[in-house]
């Protein structure tokens, strides 16, 4: 029986929202991860699915946080199997990448199948070169591949007929893959579709992917740990982590592993429809942050708020930056995030009609839009709308102005609706 861990996509040294904490919290992620899942399980080997770093050209802090745990793993007698992803694979031409060097270093294997005028080869594990495109462990051999993005679906079946040949009888072959796949992105890009890596299956035991930055299996078999930590807050909802495995003769047992250190995020919608003016509303928002983050969090949050309604005012004058500066000032909340999805006035006028509604109902709904646009007559929309429609009617109909008074004032009922504030009649009229 072999023992490992499975990870990807752990984009050490991502930079985020300005913040030298995101970036350590990459860190502790991955290292906490390996110290629990890796040095406690006592695992024979870790898999890397690729993307160890956030981008080629790492800086001198993320070269740290690779190696202080590629050290630990050593020490505990752990091998690192890694391929490259998108984010650090490479240069084209160029026969340096960092992953390349630490494994020149020792720190890891980088598995990667030999390519020569585009016919692509595997040759075994050179532990004089440490350059390799498969490599066996015990009773298990693993094959690395590279990052071939849109072009996958055409290489693939190249890179398996490269591989078969290699197979390791009476073994669990085991293949490491960054890539896109078909139905788990709603991306307008090509993946790699679900048939072609399917085809890999006669033979392989466990197809381990990277790429993609949540988890997902297919047929028990092609397993997808996701991101480590969540690269955007879109990520923090989906199900990540790593994958415990174990294996024995071809069968195989992957757990879902979570428990690690993660940021904490929080999320919030707020309606900015019943403010008349954007100072009220900038002062109710900071205090139902303040009160919301009064407690002292032992963890420090990043807080998403969605800023949801329809606007009365232009969505500039909201005073975010200082609410953030006093929600940071005041409570443990790492940063804060606004999202605005409000419909701002100038263009919530008749916006969700479906094309070829009547002339009718399309003149209604901008009344009512433009009567709503006012908080204090919102409630009144319909009724508001209807006694202008009417006072047109009656306009166009030839009522002299008097008749016309007696009318308005007769269904103007409520007292707090001055007849300043509704379109004049001729207005209508001429607009018609
Ligand atoms: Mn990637």
């Amino acid at each position: 029986m072999v023992k490992f861990l499975h990870i990807s996509d752990i984009h050490l040294g991502i930079k985020r929202y300005g913040l030298e904490q995101r970036t350590t919290d990459f860190f502790y992620a991955w290292k906490s991860c390996l110290e629990k899942y890796a040095i406690e399980e006592k695992v024979n080997f870790v898999l890397i699915g690729g993307d160890l770093f956030d981008r080629r050209q790492i800086d001198p802090q993320a070269a740290n946080h690779a190696i202080v745990m590629f050290e630990q793993l050593k020490a505990a007698g752990i091998p690192v199997f890694a391929i490259e992803g998108n984010h650090d694979q490479r240069e084209t031409g160029s026969n340096f990448s960092w992953l390349r060097s630490l494994s020149k270093w020792r720190f890891i294997h980088l598995l990667e199948p030999h390519q020569d005028q585009g016919q692509i080869s595997y040759l075994p594990w050179d532990s004089e070169k440490k350059e390799g495109g498969y490599i066996d462990y015990e009773g298990v051999r693993i094959f690395g591949s590279r990052w071939y993005g849109v072009t996958t679906n055409n290489v693939l079946p190249q890179l398996y007929e490269a591989i078969r040949p290699n197979l390791r009888e009476g073994a669990d072959n085991i293949m490491l893959l960054h890539t896109e796949v078909e139905g788990q992105l709603n991306r307008p890009i090509p993946a790699l579709s679900a048939s072609k890596l399917l085809q890999l299956k006669d033979g392989i035991n466990y197809l381990a992917l990277g790429h993609i930055h949540k988890s997902f299996v297919i047929n028990n078999w092609a397993f997808n740990p996701g991101s480590l930590e969540a690269a955007t807050i879109d990520e923090y909802k989906e199900k990540r982590g790593a994958y415990l495995v174990e294996m024995i003769e071809g069968k195989v047992n992957a757990r879902l592993v979570q428990d690690y250190t993660q940021r904490d995020f929080k999320f919030f919608d707020f309606d900015l429809s019943k403010f008349e003016e954007a100072d009220l509303a900038s002062k109710k928002l900071s205090e139902f942050l303040l009160k919301e983050f009064s407690e002292n969090f032992e963890k420090q949050p990043i807080v998403e708020v969605t800023l949801t309604g329809r606007l009365s005012f232009k969505s500039s004058l909201l005073k975010l930056e200082a609410i953030k500066s006093e929600l940071k000032e005041k409570t443990k909340v790492l940063e804060i995030i606004f999202r605005n999805e409000t419909i701002p006035s100038e263009y919530a006028v008749a916006a969700n009609l479906a094309s070829g509604t009547p002339r009718s109902e399309r003149e209604m709904q901008v009344l009512k839009d433009l009567v709503a646009q006012n908080p204090r007559y919102r409630e009144r929309a319909t009724e508001l709308a209807n006694l202008i429609l009417d006072m047109k009617r009656l306009t166009l109909g030839g009522e002299d102005a008097e008749k016309l008074l007696e009318a308005l004032q007769e269904q103007l009922t409520y007292p707090k609706l001055s007849l300043t504030d509704l379109p004049s009649a001729t207005d209508l009229v001429e607009n018609k």
